[in-house]
């Protein structure tokens, strides 16, 4: 591509150090050596090292140029910066006074023209990305989607200067990002989390915070903030003061006379002139739960900015499929749901699938974590009957009989998939409505599966292969 090519001839030959050879590192290398950037690979894994080995770049490690040297430094984001403490190529590239920067830094600086929307937050991240980049493509726009979520942006293919580029961006991204400002940005919410690779709460809040600041080289300079928590209503309170962007309130706790907001369970907007009502959150059978209603209110926020009109976008919203492996509806059948929440390894994550849905018909087990299925108790009322699988089994089947909760030992998936879905054909029809098939085994999946990826997977061809 041009861009790549061109921006690798300003550096004038000067090599790039690339440290970290996972994602980040070897799409970069493979995207910059394609228009004859020298490259300089480093990582603290000698499999990985061989890899690039062959990729026909030069190793950092017996290398005798200086760090000074180098055009900059591309640093993959699960190595230390600042805390618990920085990873020695960082303080080397630090008394070289080097340019530290990642993909996404260096992808901007690339191609700056192109319009980007950035995710940050603390939960949500992934759902709010995926939901954005369904509605613009439901909407007839060209979409991308990348960044934490999985595909490095520099696998994406961008071609298209028309295309939306979404971005899920980590704090441990925007930590390497000094001019990474998204044409539309998005901070869901805070609350502390990798506080071991940001120091304290106050770096974290400023690592994030630096989404919202003016960008460059953008037409829309929208930051769009959720102001739920303390640290989110100080963040939007600084940038509002500022007046940089054109800043958008959302709230998912109280009504906004200029925002985006929910109450009682609808999604409101009164960004604009009048207070409208745009839709009953709880009819969206992929995003039920409180804890959805902050990425539905940001993408619809996110959408309106695009250009869409609201009710092309809460159209769009209503056919959105969920995140594969989360609460994701598979199919329905004669009214019975089967969902995928396979993601589900712990108690606590079953509970927010067991939480918003009644008449269930739930497998559960596999490796079990130390505190098992405490405290799931109290959503014994939602259930309608329980289908063991996995080397849990018996210890939750003893756990059920001192409830006196009724279930069926069923080992492996295929048979669980099998008996749930006969039962809750059966007794559809009953009050209470038809009921869902959910498989979120608040367990490991290692006993029986490779990851929790396969789990969901074989569940899915199960589900797709049941006669109606
Ligand atoms: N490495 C070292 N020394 C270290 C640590 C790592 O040499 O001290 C090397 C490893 O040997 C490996 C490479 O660095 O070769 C891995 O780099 P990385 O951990 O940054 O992983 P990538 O494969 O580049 O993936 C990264 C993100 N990973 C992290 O931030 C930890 C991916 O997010 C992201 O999808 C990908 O870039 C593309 O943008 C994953 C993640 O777990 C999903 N993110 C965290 C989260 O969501 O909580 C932040």
């Amino acid at each position: 591509m041009t861009e790549i090519s061109d921006f690798v001839k300003a550096l004038s030959g000067k090599p790039i150090l690339v440290f970290g050879l996972g994602r980040t590192g070897m799409s970069v290398i493979k995207a910059l050596k394609k228009v004859g950037a020298t490259i300089v690979a480093g990582d603290d894994n000698a499999e990985n090292i061989a890899l690039a080995k062959n990729m026909g770049v030069e190793l950092l490690e017996g290398n005798d140029r200086a760090f000074s040297d180098y055009a900059f430094m591309l640093l993959s984001p699960g190595i230390p910066l600042t805390h618990p403490q920085p990873h020695d190529v960082v303080l080397k590239a630090q008394e070289a006074d080097l340019d530290i920067i990642c993909d996404i830094e260096l992808f901007y600086r690339i191609f700056s023209d192109r319009k980007t929307i950035g995710v940050t937050g603390t939960n949500g991240k992934s759902t709010s990305t995926t939901l954005i980049h369904h509605i613009l493509e439901e909407c007839g726009k060209t979409a991308l989607l990348g960044g934490n979520i999985g595909t490095a942006v520099f696998e994406l293919d961008v071609s298209d200067k028309n295309a939306w580029i979404v971005l899920e961006i980590s704090s441990f991204q925007m930590d390497l990002c000094p001019t990474f400002r998204p044409d539309i940005s998005v901070v869901l919410n805070l609350t502390p989390d990798h506080i071991d690779r940001h120091g304290d709460m106050d770096h974290y809040m400023q690592v994030k915070e630096r989404i919202v600041e003016l960008s460059k080289s953008s037409a829309e300079n929208v930051a769009i903030i959720c102001s739920d928590d303390t640290h989110m209503q100080r963040i939007y309170d600084r940038a509002k003061g500022l007046a940089l962007r054109d800043i958008i309130e959302v709230s998912t706790l109280k009504s906004l006379s200029d925002g985006v907001y929910v109450e009682d369970e609808w999604l409101y907007d009164a960004s604009e002139d009048d207070d409208v009502k745009i839709g009953d959150l709880s009819t969206i059978l992929s995003l039920r739960g409180i804890h959805n209603y902050q990425n539905v209110a940001c993408a619809y926020t996110v959408l309106r900015k695009v250009g869409i009109a609201s009710e092309d976008i809460w159209r769009a919203m209503n056919t959105f499929p969920g995140l594969n492996h989360r609460q994701y509806l598979v199919r329905t059948i004669n009214g019975v749901s089967y969902v995928n929440d396979s993601k589900s390894t712990n108690a606590a994550s079953a509970a927010v699938a067991l939480g918003c849905r009644h008449n269930v018909y739930w497998i559960v087990g596999g490796r079990q974590k130390k505190t098992g299925l405490d405290g799931l108790e109290e959503f014994f009322a939602h259930l309608k009957h329980v289908f063991l699988i996995g080397e849990s089994t018996e210890d939750f089947a003893n756990w059920f009989d001192n409830y006196g909760l009724d279930y069926t030992r069923c080992y492996n998936l295929e048979k669980a998939v099998a008996e749930a879905h006969d039962m809750a054909q059966e007794n559809r029809g009953q009050p209470g409505g038809a009921g869902v098939v959910l498989l979120s085994p608040a367990c490991a999946s290692f006993d029986q599966f490779k990851s929790f990826e396969d789990r969901g997977d074989k569940f899915t061809t199960f589900v797709k292969a049941l006669e109606e």
